[in-house]
């Protein structure tokens, strides 16, 4: 069955009628809740069982046993929500909630499983598949997929929840202010690097710090924690007694499109050839005791990871921004720095993209 897509949008005007409705009379809330229930109960078995289709098509991926682990929560979860009973009053529609809450937890893991797919996988084949395009292009997708269904979730659950302030609409906010998010997200990253590298360099942050768009305040944090940690890193490694400053640029066009950040560091840049493999999911630096391991953690995609995870930050940082429409490029000067370009699009009307 055909996937349908939200947008940045639609979840903000559907959330927003849930609220206004919940200021009115309880029953009337009830009735904006079943219809976004209603709407999952149909929607994420279709998206979900498209996952476990995938899975099974891949090359050697499929065979390892992090990766079967997943594709067993995939296809358990399709199955109990197309068993759930369709929520039509208060309590049924609780009982959904219940549900969801307990799939949303079920993936939380998926993230570190499947990377520990990906080192199962090169123990097994020595790295054959690197390079492999295809599997590449399906763990692009299958991720992007994952924020999508944890989007829609997440948004229902959080708007059955009281609201995060005046400016929350469940996990969308009205007022995102870039500027402020950069701070949280630099405090949060010097506080990594110190205990890593025992200094951290100072943040700059500057441009439009006035401004706030809505967005999705935790993908922004995520976004921005991520390439903080990155310029912090190549920063101390550059120079470890006095690390130069990291610059973030926050800027917003006439245009009104997109909102853009600019993190700029001077750690000393990557190679053009090194480029590739920043976007890799098969490729990592991380020692193998870290990649047995799997990540540190687990849990939420939004609390902090360590400084050197497994090389997942970048390319699923950039799912994130394209899954509103936005991008995020590297721009490298080797023996120099490095700059990373954020757009964050403030369109909101863009659909999801559904692989
Ligand atoms: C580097 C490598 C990198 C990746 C992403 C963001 C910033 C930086 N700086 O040296």
């Amino acid at each position: 069955k055909p996937q349908t897509s939200v947008s940045l949008r639609g979840l903000g005007e559907a959330g927003k009628e849930h609220l206004r409705l919940s200021r009115g009379d309880a029953r009337e809330a009830t009735t904006a809740l079943l219809s976004i229930a209603g709407f999952l109960r149909h929607e994420l078995p279709i998206r979900l069982a498209r996952r476990v289709v995938e899975l099974d098509r891949l090359p050697a991926l499929h065979e390892m046993p992090s990766v079967k682990k997943v594709r067993e929560w995939y296809a358990r979860s399709a199955l109990e929500i197309q068993e759930a009973p369709k929520p039509a009053d208060a309590t049924t529609e609780r009982a959904f909630a219940k549900l969801l809450e307990t799939i949303y937890e079920r993936h939380a893991g998926v993230l570190y499983t499947m990377a520990h797919g990906a080192y199962e996988l090169r123990e097994n084949y020595e790295g054959a598949f690197e390079d492999d395009a295809s599997i590449h292009s399906f763990l692009d997708s299958f991720y992007t997929s994952r924020i999508g269904i944890r989007m829609i979730i997440g948004q229902y659950l959080a708007l059955r929840e009281p609201a995060h302030g005046e400016d929350a609409v469940g996990l969308l906010s009205t007022a995102v202010a870039p500027a402020r998010i950069a701070e949280d997200a630099a405090l949060q990253a010097r506080h990594l690097c110190e205990r890593q590298f025992g200094v951290a360099p100072d943040v700059k942050i500057e441009g439009r710090t006035d401004l706030d768009f809505e967005y999705v305040p935790d993908h922004a944090f995520y976004i921005l924690l991520e390439l903080l940690k990155n310029s912090m890193r190549a920063s101390c490694e550059a120079s470890p007694e006095d690390p130069p400053a990291v610059r973030v640029v926050v800027a917003d066009g006439e245009a009104n499109e997109d909102v853009a950040l600019k993190v700029s560091d001077e750690g000393g840049g990557i190679a053009r050839s090194d480029l590739r493999r920043v976007w890799s999911y098969l490729y990592t630096t991380a020692s193998r005791d870290v990649q047995a391991r799997g990540f540190s953690g687990g849990g939420s995609d939004f609390a902090g990871a360590p400084l050197a995870g497994l090389g997942y930050g970048l390319p699923i940082s950039r799912a994130y921004a394209r899954y509103f429409g936005g991008d995020l490029t590297l721009m490298s000067m080797e023996g120099f720095g490095t700059d990373a370009f954020v757009y964050l699009s403030r369109l909101g009307d863009h659909d999801e993209p559904l692989p």
